[in-house]
């Protein structure tokens, strides 16, 4: 377990362009948009005392939309102006997650424009409609948050998660549509799980230092073991500062995959999961293994669900999806409301993507757009909507 030890991790520098950029001024939300009503989020208690996702004035609120695919991929073809205010304006979202892969298949570290352009222009389109955006930095490939690729970039020496936060604390400090996802999925390397505690803690502990020095109060999210499925090894060991008193305004993630990690049955994808009671495990809690209801223990975003099985390719499974957004809509041991983002929306996101291979411009929509999977969960957000109005 050496190689995980935080004091090997060599940390890289943070530029000076990043801790002097110019401040942007706060933007003004559309009065009925989501961030309109529901201001700057916070982490407060519900009716049950269970911590959750508050509002400026401490109401628990839900958001649901959806996740990029990665945007150094084609994907990226559909995360413009029209498609963003549409995904608001007549989807019904309250929440768009920017996945900004970093050292694989050409993502971040290979493209610094991405900063300015993609990342400046999301954070205007979802202002000006008033969504709120999850800014995710998706780490994936390397497993681990703190590998070199990430803290002290093998070509110049870098610490890009370190530099990109100071980049986009001081930068959108007085945004109040912002969240920041600290890491996508810390995963298993070389056989061996990237563990919480010494590791993937320490790496959102530092994210946090940074963050707080320029945004006091915005809501993080921190990535859990094992592709955000272990979130119950946070329970007891919570992000502190260097004092050891808590962070406030965190959550941790969970992320689901409807086909992959349900309630345990057996179905046709071969997966590791089989016999794991993942729906209980948040639902209800797994006793006999000590693991209380998640869902009543620590605040949690689901800031990546799938209809599908993991690998987004095979088995649609609009049933099971159905049990688990129950149990995001506050039908859980915490009466916890869950926020969501669906991955994927991308016309080449496999079954798991919204959209159908070459789609461009969703509005005005045709329903012949949407794949399956885009279908189901179109038809959830108008249904929401409708309750709503
Ligand atoms: C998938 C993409 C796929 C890509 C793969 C590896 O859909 O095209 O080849 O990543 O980069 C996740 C990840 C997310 C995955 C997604 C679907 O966060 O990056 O996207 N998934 O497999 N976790 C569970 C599933």
């Amino acid at each position: 377990m050496a190689k995980f030890e935080k004091d090997i991790v060599k940390i890289g520098y943070i530029d000076d362009a990043s801790i002097n950029v110019d401040v942007l001024s706060a933007y003004s939300y559309p009065e009925n948009s989501p961030v309109g009503k529901w201001g700057k989020l916070k982490v407060a208690k519900n009716a049950k005392g269970v911590r959750c996702l508050c509002s400026e004035t401490g109401e628990p609120v839900q958001l649901k939309g959806f996740s990029t695919h990665g945007l150094q991929w084609a994907g990226v073809a559909n995360v413009t102006e029209c498609n963003i205010k549409a995904l608001k304006e007549e989807w019904g979202c309250s929440v768009f997650r920017l996945a900004l892969y970093v050292d694989y298949e050409g993502g971040y570290a290979y493209n610094p424009t991405f900063r300015q352009t993609m990342l400046e222009n999301v954070v205007k389109w979802t202002a000006e409609c008033g969504m709120y955006l999850v800014i995710d930095w998706h780490v994936l490939t390397p497993a681990n948050p703190q590998a070199p690729e990430y803290r002290c970039h093998p070509k110049n020496g870098m610490d890009l998660a370190g530099d990109f936060f100071t980049y986009c604390a001081r930068r959108f400090q007085n945004q109040k549509h912002i969240l920041y996802e600290l890491c996508n999925e810390p995963n298993i390397d070389n056989g061996e799980k990237i563990p919480w505690v010494g590791v993937i803690k320490d790496y959102c502990e530092d994210m946090l230092r940074i963050i707080r020095t320029y945004d006091k109060d915005v809501v993080a999210l921190c990535g859990t073991p094992s592709w955000s499925q272990d979130t119950q090894d946070v329970i007891g060991h919570e992000v502190t500062d260097e004092n050891g008193v808590p962070y406030e305004n965190v959550m941790y993630t969970f992320h689901v995959y409807a086909a992959s990690h349900n309630d345990g049955r057996d179905i046709d994808t071969p997966t590791s999961f089989h016999g794991v009671n993942f729906m209980k495990r948040f639902k209800e809690g797994d006793l006999e293994n000590g693991i209380p209801a998640i869902l009543e223990t620590l605040p949690v975003f689901v800031t990546e669900w799938g209809t599908t099985d993991a690998g987004g390719w095979t088995n649609f499974r609009p049933d099971l999806s159905d049990m688990w957004l129950d149990i995001f809509d506050g039908n859980n041991k915490g009466e916890q409301m869950i926020s969501w983002c669906n991955w994927s929306f991308s016309a080449e996101g496999g079954v798991c993507g919204a959209l159908k291979w070459n789609t461009g411009k969703i509005s005005p929509l045709d329903l012949d757009i949407l794949t399956d999977s885009g279908k189901y969960v179109y038809d959830h957000l108008k249904n929401e909507t409708n309750k709503i109005k």
